[in-house]
């Protein structure tokens, strides 16, 4: 069964009531997967935190299985936090400073922006990493989450203080948050897989992401191509200068126990 249809399986049967999730959570059940993400000649780069449940009765179950109901239940902000708390201590288990530049980007909510939080857990992360050098990027939700101007403004303030990066997730299906781009401090686009997957189909389509890296470069922002799963299309986003890639060509999101092992084999080599 695909990830999907796993999905709307557990969608349809389940209905995860408000006490059972705060178990889950109490119980540490919920758990960061890491999926590398590599820049032009594939070493890795980076990594998106996704999260999973390992739930006790139906194994590994997916996000759309149980975004929605934690966040029905407003414990979404508090499963992010739970995760970032996981990462650092993972990351301080297994990396020292001298590893060189690598970066862990995970995926905001729309409550957890909208609450004064975020750049508190940002910094509280970062503090939990001790010595271990990694830099921070939080992916700006997909909808609901065109902030406006003033609040925007303040959002990117405080996470720009706190040394964290910011990129707009599944850029081109969600809200244009254009607001977004004009206050500046957007390190990043990601271009959604759904373009991605056209371009060996599709000239329109193409186009259309050669016209996202311009606009993107005319913001100073880099891009990074999510759901890459042929040469074909990373050889054509490399020629178009994207620098950073994301999808099953490479890596799917990974286990914390087969990332790590593959961590120190697969990162740029560091120059002396
Ligand atoms: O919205 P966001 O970019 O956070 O979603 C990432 C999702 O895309 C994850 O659920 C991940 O498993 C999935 N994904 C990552 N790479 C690929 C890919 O190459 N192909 C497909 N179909 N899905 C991918
Ligand atoms: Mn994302």
């Amino acid at each position: 069964m695909s990830e999907q249809q796993q999905s709307r399986r557990h969608q349809d049967e389940q209905q995860f009531g408000t006490s059972e999730l705060q178990l889950a959570l109490h119980r540490g059940e919920f758990e960061p997967y890491y999926q590398p993400i590599v820049g032009p000649a594939g070493y890795w780069r980076g990594a998106e935190i996704l999260i999973r449940w390992r739930h006790p009765q139906h194994g590994l179950l997916s996000p759309a299985a149980f975004l929605p109901p934690l966040e029905g239940a407003q414990l979404l902000v508090k499963a992010t936090q739970h995760m970032l708390a996981r990462v650092a201590q993972h990351w301080r288990r297994c990396c020292a400073p001298e590893d060189g530049p690598f970066f862990i980007s995970f995926n905001t909510s729309r409550a957890h922006l909208h609450s004064s939080a975020l750049p508190d857990d940002c910094r509280d992360f970062l503090d939990a990493l001790g010595d271990s050098a990694l830099d921070l990027m939080v992916e700006m939700p997909e909808r609901g989450s065109d902030l406006s101007m003033p609040d925007c403004a303040a959002v990117f303030q405080q996470l720009e203080l706190a040394g964290v990066a910011v990129a707009l997730d599944d850029f081109g299906v969600g809200d244009a948050r254009l607001h977004q781009f004009a206050s500046g401090q957007i390190a990043c686009v990601k271009i959604d897989q759904s373009f991605v997957r056209e371009i060996g189909t599709n000239p329109s389509y193409r186009r259309l992401i050669a016209k996202i890296v311009q606009f993107a470069r005319g913001f100073d922002a880099y891009v990074t191509a999510e759901g890459v799963e042929s040469a074909a299309q990373y050889r054509w986003l490399r020629r178009l200068g994207v620098k950073l890639f994301q999808g099953y060509l490479f890596d799917r999101p990974l286990p914390a126990s087969t990332f790590f092992e593959r961590l120190p084999l697969m990162r740029e080599p560091q120059l002396a």
